[in-house]
């Protein structure tokens, strides 16, 4: 298969013993290029990821490197004593100039890591035992990195959970109607201005700043395949300052709906309360020594803003003409606005119950 890019060539610039075998697009993300690459080593094959940072959307990739440097060196610190270290953090491979990237004749900047093998992502939960991994993992993941020294790390995209300038940009976006599509999502449109009083209440609540993963998807930690445990939380494109609930927001959209993001059937979509339960316990059995009572209070309802932040941002790319996540077909992005739309509707009818269970567990 010829590749978009000369994986080959940008390969043979890291640090890695052997020869270069192949180079595979890998991997279902929605931002970067991501690559499974193989070096034959003392007659064994060996995988790699290799990644093209997306630079539409990371205008600073060296800052943002700087960072993955950082919070790697950070946990591969913490859990150093623990068997198995190296499939717990992700662990960068310094290119021949001596540092974490390199740039490609076309400007492009590459990185590369190790591969975390007998470990997997999955784009839909299928278990409440997964959704209380993921949620623990990634607690642990902000646990660890509570003490990162000073200084602050750098916001690799600016404004990125802000959900009312998110929202503002989608009213720019309808008023622009560059690509035409209007008129074909009246329904979605209709719902998104309805929820305007929504999109303030996590920033206006006052809470403290942390140092968070950002893009807490289902598909972001990698479960072992032995014991199911979630033992790697990868896509570090986004660890910066933030707020520890956008990561359980996060949790909550993409790990309680059994539906993969761009299900067309949307009556599969829906809010299941067991694996919401999981999320909660997980994330509280690492999380709950260091979030304050008011975080408590609004994790239920950071699964709905994060999912209608989610739902209006897929909304603004389908009518500016798809320019950020990357599609596979004609609508993709209001179907997948379509599926974050529907799972706020289920959150709603429950969401008294689950900030009900929060409360009892917490
Ligand atoms: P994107 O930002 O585009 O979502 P990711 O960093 O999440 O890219 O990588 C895409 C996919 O590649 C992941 O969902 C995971 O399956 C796989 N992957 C990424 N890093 C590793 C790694 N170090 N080891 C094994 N698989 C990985
Ligand atoms: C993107 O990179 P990936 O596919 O894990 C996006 C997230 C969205 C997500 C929706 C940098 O995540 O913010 O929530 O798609 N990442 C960026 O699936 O915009
Ligand atoms: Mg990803």
């Amino acid at each position: 298969m010829k590749l978009k890019h000369d994986v080959a060539a940008v390969a043979r610039q890291f640090l890695i013993h052997g020869e270069f075998v192949s180079a595979e697009p890998y991997g279902s993300g929605h931002i970067n290029d991501t690559y499974c690459v193989v070096f034959q080593q003392a007659g064994v094959p060996v995988r790699y990821i290799f990644q093209r940072i997306n630079h539409n959307v990371f205008k600073t990739p060296v800052a943002l490197m700087e960072n993955i440097q950082r919070v790697t060196s950070h946990l591969t610190a913490k859990v150093a004593d623990q068997a198995d270290a190296t499939r717990r953090v992700m662990t960068l491979i310094p290119a021949r100039n001596g540092l974490a990237w390199r740039r490609d004749v076309e400007g492009n900047h590459w990185r590369a890591y190790l591969f975390i093998e007998k470990a997997r992502t999955f784009d839909a939960v299928e278990s409440v035992e997964q959704a209380f991994q993921a949620a623990q993992a990634f607690g642990q993941f902000q646990k660890m990195l509570t003490d990162l020294p000073s200084p602050r790390l750098h916001d690799t995209i600016p404004d990125f959970h802000h959900t009312p300038k998110r929202f503002a940009a989608l009213e720019a976006t309808i008023n622009a109607n560059a690509a035409g599509r209007v008129k074909l999502a009246g329904p979605e449109i209709e719902f998104a201005l309805a929820h305007k009083s929504i999109t303030s209440i996590l920033l206006d609540a006052n809470l403290p700043e942390r140092v968070t993963h950002n893009d807490t998807k289902f598909n972001n930690v990698m479960l072992d395949d032995a014991t199911g445990e979630g033992i790697c939380v990868i896509d570090l494109d986004t660890v910066m300052p933030g707020l520890a609930l956008y990561d359980f927001g996060d949790m909550v959209r993409t790990t309680t709906s059994p539906a993969k993001e761009d299900e067309r059937d949307l009556s599969k979509v829906r809010m299941q309360f067991p694996m919401f339960e999981a999320l909660v316990r997980g994330y509280l059995s690492t999380a709950s020594g260091f979030l304050t009572i008011a975080e408590k209070q609004l994790l239920a309802f950071s699964g709905k803003l994060i999912t209608f932040e989610n739902g209006i941002r897929f909304l603004t790319d389908y009518l500016a003409g798809d320019i950020y996540f990357k599609v596979h077909r004609v609508g993709h992005n209001l179907d997948r606005c379509r599926t974050q739309f529907k799972l706020v509707e289920s959150i709603e009818k429950q969401e008294a119950q689950m900030t009900k269970l929060v409360e009892q567990i917490g």
